[in-house]
Order: C-alpha cells, then structure tokens, then sequence
C-alpha cells in the first residue's frame, strides 16, 4: 500500500468525511470497511478527528480516499443517539460525537436581554468538563446595556474558580481582540442561548462567519436522528496563523450533559470538587450528609450558593431522567 497522510477530518456528511491533509488538499473519504466491523458504541470518525487516509483519486477529476486510522481522541463532545441496527452493540443509546480533539468552547451570553440564565451555564460547563475540553471560556456579551457592577456580580465568581471570562459588546466591539487571541492555532466551537449575540460576534472575528455557522438543528420534530452536516470551517491564517478551526455542528446547538451519573457530577463542578475528598461518607450528596465538606464550604461563603444550587438542581434532574429509565 502506498504511504499513508495524516490529515483532519474537517467536514462530514451522510457518512463521508472531507479530509484536509498537510498540504491543505482536500480529499472526500469513507471509512476503510474493517474500522466498521465491531460493533461501535461510539462514532467512528468525526470532525475534529486526525486521521490517516490512503489515496483513490488525486488528479484534475478530484481528490478521493479512504480513512485507514483514526487517533485516539484527547477530548471528545457527545451526546446520546439512538442504536440504528446493529451499531450501539445492542445498547439503546450510544454516544454521538459532535466534535472530537475541540481544544476549546466559547458560553456566550448576554449581560442582559435576554437575562443571563445561569443554570445553563453551569450545565454547559459540566458538559465542557466531561468531554475533556481544556479551554471552557465565558463570554458575557452586550455589556453596553447593563450596569458593569451588577455584571461583575453575576460572573465574576466565574473567574475566581477558574473559567475565563472575556466581556464582550458586539455593538462598540469592545473585547473582539482577546477573542482572537484565544481562537489562534485552536478548534473551537461557540454555544449559548439564542439572542445572546453569537452571529453578531462571529461576524466580528471574520466577515460573514455569523452567516456560515448556521447551526442547524439535525433532530426532526419526532427526536430523531437526520441526515447531518458537520463542518471545521477554517479561518482566515493572514489573521489568524495556520490550523485554526471554528466548528458549525448542529450538535451545539442544544449542548447538555449526557451520560453522567449523578454520584459523578460533582467532579464536574470544578469549585465543588475540591471539597468533595473532605467529606466524612465517600458517597456523599452534599445535601444534607454529617461531616459534609461541602456544605461547610457553602456555608463558610467558599462555594459560591448559586452554584451549589444549580449543583443541585441538576443532581435532581440526572436522578430523575434514571428513574424514567428503569
Ligand atoms: N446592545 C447590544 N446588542 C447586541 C449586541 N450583540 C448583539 N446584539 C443584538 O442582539 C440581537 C441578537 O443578536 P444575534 O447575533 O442574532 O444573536 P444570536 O441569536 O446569539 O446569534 C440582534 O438584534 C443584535 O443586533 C451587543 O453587544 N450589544
Ligand atoms: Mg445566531
Ligand atoms: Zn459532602
């Protein structure tokens, strides 16, 4: 066989791949049949994926090949998806990649209009933590239309466990250039709710990016599976330098946790976690446990409450989803 190229996966569609190898060549892949033997309780490949791929076709009539190998993954965002036949190896959900290898996720939201909804930050975070994804970034945009004390109040707890927090007005373009800098050399992917400014932003980091990344949604009205696009689109390197990738995958869309067990949640939330070793029962909820370390943490003002209540909340609503399960 012919020598291998390492190569990205940076575009993927009904089942090919679009493979963008070191000399910025393109080529439109499937997978090789043996890497689809097994059943798989994940996707074989997604975008974010390096690959090494043998070559069909390199002329004038196109640019084809075939996916021998896919790298182990450093981080992986998914969420569940049902078994088509015989794939999930008989389990009922398997886990759908929205992007693997993201070296970072930007939370947008707004510092007002709409109000900032914090139980879905912290949700998002948890999701961020758990898909292994080293940069969890914050960016609390139209600050132009709040009072800067009442924003502090709101996210700067953020900043002192830990997550960055880029304050952002898309409308006097305030902050657009600490954006930048993070994007270099990275995958990176932006989530939030809708009105918080995402495409207006986008739009500053690159003409028309707001317009490319549209985000579609790849579930149908019944919950199931469609046919999805998910594409790294690569940005400008005159501003950006080489290999510097913006995700536009449905799959961001409506980012949740999947797949955690309640007793694992609090190693998510990264404030919670330090105090969970402190604890006097190993598995202690922190709720209303004797000799619990974060309750005292809490209490003593360590643990930031809204935190600790959004922790809350969402063990409930982990336990509760299992309960419907059984
Ligand atoms: N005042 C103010 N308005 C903004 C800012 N960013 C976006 N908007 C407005 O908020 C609305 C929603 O913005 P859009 O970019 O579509 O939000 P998306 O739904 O998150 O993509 C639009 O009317 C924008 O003009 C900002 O920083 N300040
Ligand atoms: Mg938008
Ligand atoms: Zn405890």
């Amino acid at each position: 066989m012919d020598s291998l190229l390492d190569g990205l996966v940076v575009r993927e569609m009904s089942g090919f791949f679009w493979v963008e190898v070191t000399d910025g060549t393109v080529y439109m892949c499937r997978l090789r049949g043996r890497l689809m033997e097994e059943a798989q309780a994940s996707d074989i490949a997604a975008i974010g994926d390096r690959v090494k791929i043998s070559v069909v076709e390199n002329d004038e009539s196109g640019h084809k090949g075939v996916i021998e190998w896919v790298a182990e993954r450093d981080s992986v965002l998914a969420r569940s998806a049902r078994t088509v036949g015989n794939r999930g190896g008989g389990d009922a959900e398997r886990e759908h990649v929205i992007i693997a290898n993201a070296d970072a996720i930007f939370f947008v939201f707004a510092a007002a209009q709409p109000t900032p909804n914090l139980y879905m930050l912290d949700t998002m975070l948890v999701a961020g933590e758990q898909a292994g994804i080293e940069n969890l970034v914050i960016v609390v945009n139209k600050i132009d239309l709040e009072d800067p004390i009442n924003i502090l109040a709101t996210f700067e707890h953020y900043e002192k466990i830990g997550y960055p927090v880029i304050y952002t007005s898309a409308k006097t373009h305030t902050g657009i250039d600490l954006v930048k800098t993070i994007l270099k050399g990275k995958i990176s992917a932006f989530t939030g709710p809708s009105g918080v400014g995402k495409t207006s932003l986008l739009n500053l980091l690159q003409p028309d990016l707001g317009r490319q990344v549209k985000q579609v949604s790849q579930w149908n009205a019944e919950g199931v599976h469609t046919t999805r696009d998910s594409a790294l689109i690569k940005l400008d390197p005159r501003i950006y330098g080489k290999n510097t990738y913006l995700a536009d995958t449905p799959g961001m869309r409506s980012l949740s946790v999947y797949d955690i067990e309640p007793e694992e949640l609090d190693g998510y939330f990264i404030d919670i976690a330090e105090y969970v070793m402190d604890c006097r029962f190993s598995n202690c909820t922190h709720t209303n446990e004797p000799g619990c370390a974060v309750l005292k943490a809490v209490q003593s003002g360590e643990i930031d409450k809204r935190r600790y209540q959004n922790y809350k909340r969402l063990r409930r609503e982990l336990e509760t989803s299992l309960e419907a399960m059984y």
